[in-house]
């Protein structure tokens, strides 16, 4: 039994469009996942992309580019849940968060409360004042919780910030010292890599519980989860991770789950994949995934 799902791309990053992680989206659709999901027998119209405008363009710089992409974001799947789909979003990076969780919050209806689990190698939990690098990368969840730059959730569509109780973070491997802290402070669930991959009692019960506090559930998946032997070309490389194929398992488990409206794919750098390795581990990941919606979960 298949679902009607909507793939929203965003090919735009911090470098401008398409390049590094914002050429993952295009490459991925010309692999063919779209005839894929629907060999699965799933609908799925027209993928529908973030386009800034001219304007935009012109005064794309810095992190507000980032503001104004999430913007559109969050229209395009406010629209495609109205129409009752399941978003999959193909992303340029973990900054497209914003744009999603905003497009949930604002559907059907306004107001919802969402829960965000996310996959990521590292916590991306980072504010300016914490961070090593600088790099606003590593701070999408700390914005979406509401503890710095809110003009930037704002501008991305979210109404109000996820809640920390609300908050999944899942597989973490490599995490800054003051990031820790924050994670523990602020009580986060934190689930183990070992939890996604033999899919433990404690990632069940995690799930099934925020799965009841909240309206709806937005899965966010950072590829650099992936172990960069198997998979090269995807986010931030860190030593360790999952196969694709355990990812892919994890993933359709948290998708059976009908408060998941929403999972994003992020940081395939498709124009570093020389040998199309990562691009064949990715695929196989969405479509373990995308297996597992439509039906229920016992
Ligand atoms: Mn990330």
């Amino acid at each position: 039994m298949g679902r009607k799902i909507q793939i929203v791309t965003l090919s735009y990053n911090m470098q401008g469009k398409g390049t590094g992680g914002a050429s993952g989206p295009g490459a991925l659709l010309r692999a063919g996942l779209v005839e894929e999901l629907r060999r699965q027998g799933h609908e799925v119209p027209e993928p529908v992309s973030v386009q800034l405008s001219s304007e935009e363009e012109a005064q794309y710089g810095g992190w507000n580019r980032v503001a104004l992409a999430g913007g559109h974001l969050c229209r395009l799947v406010k629209n495609a849940r109205e129409e009752g789909s399941f978003i999959l979003g193909l992303l340029a990076d973990c900054n497209g968060c914003l744009g999603v969780l905003g497009g949930l919050q604002n559907s059907p209806g306004e107001g919802l409360r969402v829960g965000l689990v996310y996959v990521d190698a590292h916590g991306d939990y980072n504010t300016p004042d914490t961070s090593p690098s600088g790099m606003l990368g590593g701070m999408p969840v700390a914005v979406a919780a509401g503890k710095c730059l809110p003009r930037l959730r704002g501008r991305s569509g979210m109404l109000t910030p996820v809640l920390f109780s609300d908050i999944i973070m899942a597989g973490m491997r490599d995490l800054d010292e003051l990031e820790k802290e924050a994670i523990a402070e602020d009580k986060l669930t934190v689930l183990r890599e070992d939890d996604l991959i033999e899919l433990g009692p404690d990632l069940k019960s995690a799930l099934a519980d925020l799965s009841s506090r909240v309206d709806a559930v937005y899965v966010h998946v950072d590829l650099d989860i992936l172990d960069p032997g198997v998979a090269p070309a995807a986010g931030l490389p860190s030593p360790g991770g999952l196969t694709g194929e355990q990812l892919g398992r994890a993933l359709a488990y948290m998708v059976s789950d009908e408060k998941v409206s929403a999972l994003s794919l992020v940081s395939y750098r498709a124009d570093s994949d020389e040998d199309g390795r990562t691009l064949k581990e990715v695929m196989k990941a969405i479509l373990l995934a995308t297996s597992g919606l439509g039906g229920k979960r016992g």
